[in-house]
C-alpha cells in the first residue's frame, strides 16, 4: 500500500514538473506576430517594430494597396512580393542588436523612396 501510493505521489510530482516545464519551453520558441500593413498611401503601418535577438519574428504584411516588396539580408528576410488583400508571412530571427532600415523594394508609386520599414533589434 506504502509503494501504491508513492508511485501516485511520484506520477502527480512529475506531472507537475511536466506543466511547469512545457510553458517555459514552448514560450521561447512560440515567435513573436508583428502585422504591418502595405499600402501606396499610407506605406509600411507601422513604420517602426521592435523584435528581440534569438527570438523568432513571424511578420506578417498585410497588401492593402500597390505592389511592394521587402528583403533584408542582415536580418534573414528573404525576398518576399506583398500584393494588395493577400497576406504575406515571413519567419526570421534576428541575431544582432541594432536598428535596421529596410526599403520597399518594388516601385510602387511617388511615395516608394520614402517607403522604408524600421526593425529595430533589442
Ligand atoms: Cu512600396
Amino acid at each position: 500500500m506504502k509503494h501504491f501510493l508513492f508511485a501516485i505521489i511520484s506520477a502527480s510530482a512529475l506531472g507537475l514538473v511536466a506543466s511547469i516545464v512545457a510553458p517555459t519551453t514552448s514560450s521561447a520558441a512560440t515567435p513573436q506576430v508583428v502585422t504591418v500593413a502595405a499600402s501606396a498611401t499610407t506605406l509600411f503601418s507601422p513604420n517602426e517594430i521592435t523584435v528581440h535577438v534569438g527570438q523568432p519574428v513571424e511578420l506578417r504584411l498585410v497588401g492593402q494597396s500597390g505592389v511592394h516588396g521587402i528583403q533584408s539580408g542582415e536580418l534573414g528576410i528573404p525576398n518576399t512580393t506583398i500584393t494588395p488583400g493577400n497576406v504575406a508571412t515571413v519567419t526570421f530571427t534576428p541575431t544582432k542588436i541594432g536598428t535596421y532600415t529596410v526599403h520597399c523594394t518594388i516601385p510602387c508609386g511617388m511615395d516608394h523612396a520614402k517607403m522604408t520599414l524600421v526593425i529595430k533589434v533589442v
